[in-house]
């Protein structure tokens, strides 16, 4: 294990991850763990595939969307600050900080979370969420739960809610209105972090 300060110096440009992410070095120290123990191979970076021996991730409906989200198109390989990036998108938002204006927008916020989720829904990227995408969605999150009719019913209703412009698709604006009183941080079940 070692300690804190021997791992970070293990790192490098850990300062600037710092910043940038928001992580205290304890929690860096607990993803660097992290990191190479789903590294089995040691070389540095991780592929799709190891990021199956996560368990929660395995068993999510959608943690096939999850890990792809965690590679752009044509990236095949994750170092670890790309990693840490990543997952600054799940730490909680520190709503009543006051932040530098001139600084970009914190990973973390709640925008950038949002948007996180909405590319999970819209599969193919026209950044609409169809009714069959949705419905395609909720499919696989409720499994044999629910009829097929219920579904399309929620699925109706979800989009009946958040269709403000009536095109029958959720634009990333709409799903955020129609988020607004949701705690983000709670709906999405991407719970490793912790
Ligand atoms: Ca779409
Ligand atoms: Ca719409």
């Amino acid at each position: 294990m070692g300690s804190t300060n021997s791992t970070l110096s293990k790192i490098p440009n850990v300062e600037e991850l710092m910043r940038e992410t928001g992580f205290s070095p304890a929690h860096i120290v607990r993803l660097y763990d992290r990191f190479e123990s789903l590294d089995k191979e040691k070389t540095g970076h991780l592929r799709p595939e190891d990021f199956g021996a996560i368990n929660r991730l395995a068993t999510n409906p959608i943690g096939d969307r999850i890990i792809g989200a965690f590679f752009s198109a044509g990236q095949e390989t994750l170092d670890f600050h790309s990693f840490v990036k990543i997952l600054a998108h799940f730490r909680p938002a520190e709503n009543h900080r006051l932040r530098d204006p001139s600084l970009p927008e914190p990973v973390n916020s709640r925008t950038s979370k949002l948007k996180f989720a909405f590319q999970l829904y819209d599969l193919d990227k026209d950044g609409k969420i169809s009714r069959a995408e949705l419905l395609q969605v909720l499919r696989s999150m409720m499994e044999t739960q629910v009829t097929e009719e219920q579904l399309e019913s929620i699925a109706d209703r979800t989009i009946q809610e958040a269709d403000l412009d009536r095109d029958d698709a959720i634009s990333f604006e709409e799903f955020r209105k129609s988020l607004d009183r949701v705690n983000i941080d709670h709906k999405m079940s991407i719970r490793f972090l912790r």
